[in-house]
């Protein structure tokens, strides 16, 4: 080591690939190519820059293998609280998406059991037996279930091992409270232009996210590294890039420079690029929403 040169401490987890829920078709459909687990593993090494921050090398595709299906009103429920500890989630649930990114990061794929349901056929039993508001994400441990995705990423965060998801500093702390109290006005005005109620609207939320990008200029994420913020706004940025792109020929990266960083570092991190959704399922889906909800 040379005198001069700053060292930091690069402590992103390792990123193994999960025994068997994990699917990534939207890799291949975003890089059109699959490699094999071997290069695979090797790609996943993990480096740090220069100035020390973190830094993951491209995740470029994934092992093909499907994820677990998505339980219905025909399946038996789980052994509800025998001590597993399940996250019950939707795969085109963005609030859930946030739950499953957090397990999925902090190594937890062995200690978190996912649960997808289907929610257009929901077993009655979820309601019944695990979650009587009825919605997903939901976590089911140490007999009991916790709701709401803000408080769950922040539950998994504190009660689970694995690389720390929360600000470190105060000034951190207190920017990270900011950015998460403005997550469902952010989703508000970005729908607002959606639906032709505001236009400008969405301009507005996507300045507000680049300004607060600028805020810490260390690393590409909202806090320098990647936190519970990215966990939040992750799910909702990525559905609002590709819609916007699609539906109105915006592209919501052009003249934020900070945002399209952010994304292309977002999708080297596979614990996220696994909860991704395939793109054109997630676009044809909002489609027809917006159609179904235009309807008189
Ligand atoms: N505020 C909740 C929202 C969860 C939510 O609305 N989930 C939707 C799926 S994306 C759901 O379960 N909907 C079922 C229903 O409302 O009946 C959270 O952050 O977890």
């Amino acid at each position: 080591m040379s005198a001069g040169v700053r060292v930091g401490v690069c402590s992103y987890p390792s990123l193994a690939l999960p025994s068997k829920d994990v699917s990534l078709p939207s890799s291949s459909l975003y890089f059109g190519r699959k490699i094999h687990r071997s290069s695979f593993d090797t790609d996943l090494k993990l480096r740090c820059n220069s100035n020390g921050t973190r830094r993951t090398k491209p995740v470029l595709a994934v092992v093909s293998s499907s994820r677990v299906p998505e339980l219905d009103s025909s399946s038996e429920p789980p052994q509800v609280f025998d001590g597993s500890t399940r996250l019950y989630i939707s795969y085109s649930c963005p609030f859930a998406q946030r739950a499953w990114l957090a397990r999925n990061y902090k190594n937890l794929r062995d200690k978190i059991e996912l649960v997808p349901i289907d929610l257009k056929n929901r077993p009655a039993w979820y309601k019944e037996k695990v979650y009587p508001a009825n919605k997903v994400p939901a976590l089911e441990h140490n007999n009991r279930v916790i709701g709401e995705s803000l408080d769950l990423i922040k539950y998994i965060d504190t009660n689970f091992e694995g690389p720390s998801l929360a600000p470190n500093s105060v000034e951190k702390e207190a920017f990270a409270d900011e950015l998460i109290s403005y997550t469902d006005s952010f989703s508000k005005a970005v729908r607002a232009t959606l639906s032709g109620e505001d236009s400008d609207a969405a301009d507005g939320a996507f300045d507000y996210i680049e300004k607060a990008l600028s805020k810490f200029k260390e690393g590409p994420f909202f806090l320098d590294l990647f936190s519970l913020v990215d966990v939040a706004y992750v799910p909702f940025i990525e559905r609002f890039h590709l819609i916007f792109k699609d539906v109105m020929n915006v592209d919501i990266t052009a003249g934020r420079p900070n945002l399209a960083l952010w994304i292309e570092e977002m999708n080297r991190i596979e614990a996220y690029t696994e909860t991704r959704q395939d793109p054109q399922e997630l676009v044809e889906r909002y489609k027809k929403r917006a159609q179904a909800e235009a309807r008189p």
